[in-house]
């Protein structure tokens, strides 16, 4: 397992990449010598050397012009950290960012990172998954190059018992995030999922590591179908699915999807460690598609059907029954009746 690159490991500093990258792209396709490159980085002319065939081994396609210099011609089209970085506004969420060109799940490497010690904001990406994962145990289709495979380290000073709360805030950061990248409308389904028409577009799967009083930290676990074509999705999933290029008509740059996501998130933490919950839950009701509408909930055998009036601090989902008692179900499907 090879993470390609990583960023900002000190806290701050540019990495030797970023700062090639940088001057090539103040350089705006000019060519760029390998004298003011090694100035810049503080290293010697095969050292520079060295660092563009690394790029070029990433995918960048980097011209070498005999005496004079070199010119970057292409970035690849991939979720590196580097490019990743370019603009992006955040402050917390991303501060470290990690990306694989193929892992088994990105919520495991997390989960191991966590465990590590990794940092409140540390965030894994990958390009395809090989056994991503869904709840209770399904899986999470994750062809490669087309859609995003993302883990978020958070450390929140809360109880286990609140974690739920973060699934939402995730849930309302995928909704900005469509809704800053396409101009489709997307609908967050109770608890975890984020609908473009009725097809689902992006599943969140939390995990957290907990003692009984505190929550030693929560993995934000985001895919989100964003190029995925009708043939790279199997028969038989649980509901209809669908991908933003497949309601949009159009390619949806994975980049800015990226970038749109971390902001949304780091937003929504910070409004979340210093306002608490009471926002994101307001946000997530106006972006919800249960409010007030008949449902039906099924969990295994049982069902319950009701008008659905808001979720809790838990979590839960409040159904108001026929005879006007409210019910809290914790887990479930649910249809709109
Ligand atoms: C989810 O589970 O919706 C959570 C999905 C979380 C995936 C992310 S990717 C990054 C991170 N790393 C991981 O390993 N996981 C997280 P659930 O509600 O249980 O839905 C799973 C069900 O959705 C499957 O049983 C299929 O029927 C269906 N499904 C599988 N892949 C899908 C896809 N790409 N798009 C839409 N539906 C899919």
């Amino acid at each position: 397992m090879k993470d390609f690159f990583t960023r900002n490991e000190e806290g701050g500093a540019r990495t030797l990449n970023q700062e090639i990258l940088g001057l090539f792209r103040e350089k705006r396709g000019e060519i760029v010598s390998g004298e003011e490159l090694s100035g810049v980085m503080q290293v010697s002319r095969t050292a520079v050397w060295k660092h563009i065939n690394a790029l070029r081994g990433i995918g960048y396609r980097i011209e070498a012009i005999p005496s004079r210099g070199y010119r970057l011609l292409a970035a690849p089209d991939l979720l590196l950290p580097e490019e990743i970085a370019v603009g992006l506004q955040s402050v917390r969420i991303g501060r470290r960012l990690i990306c694989f060109r193929e892992t088994v799940s990105t919520n495991e490497v997390a989960f191991r990172l966590a465990e590590e010690g990794a940092e409140d904001g540390t965030v894994v990406i990958a390009e395809g998954q090989r056994r991503g994962k869904g709840r209770l145990g399904r899986q999470w289709e994750s062809p490669s190059g087309v859609n995003l495979y993302c883990s978020v380290i958070l450390r929140p000073p809360i109880l286990p018992t609140r974690a739920a709360q973060l699934t939402f805030l995730s849930a309302v950061a995928v909704a900005r995030a469509i809704t800053a990248t396409t101009t489709l409308r997307p609908f967050i389904k109770w608890p975890n999922d984020l609908l473009v028409n009725g097809g689902k577009v992006a599943g969140l799967l939390n995990e957290m590591s907990a003692e009984t009083e505190k929550v030693n930290f929560i993995i934000l676990g985001i895919g989100v179908n964003i190029n995925m074509v009708r043939e790279q999705f199997p028969d038989g999933l649980r509901h209809p699915a669908t991908s933003l290029l497949l309601e949009g008509g159009k390619a949806v740059s994975r980049l800015e999807f990226a970038r749109a996501l971390l902001v949304a998130l780091d937003d929504l933490y910070d409004s979340y460690l210093v306002n608490g919950y009471g926002p994101v839950r307001e946000e997530w009701l106006c972006r919800c598609n249960v409010l007030d509408r008949e449902v039906r909930v099924t969990f295994q055998e049982s069902e319950l059907r009701g008008r659905a009036k808001g979720i809790d601090e838990e979590g839960g989902l409040l159904v108001q029954l026929a005879d006007g008692r409210i019910e809290r179900v914790l887990a479930g499907d649910v249809t709109i009746i």
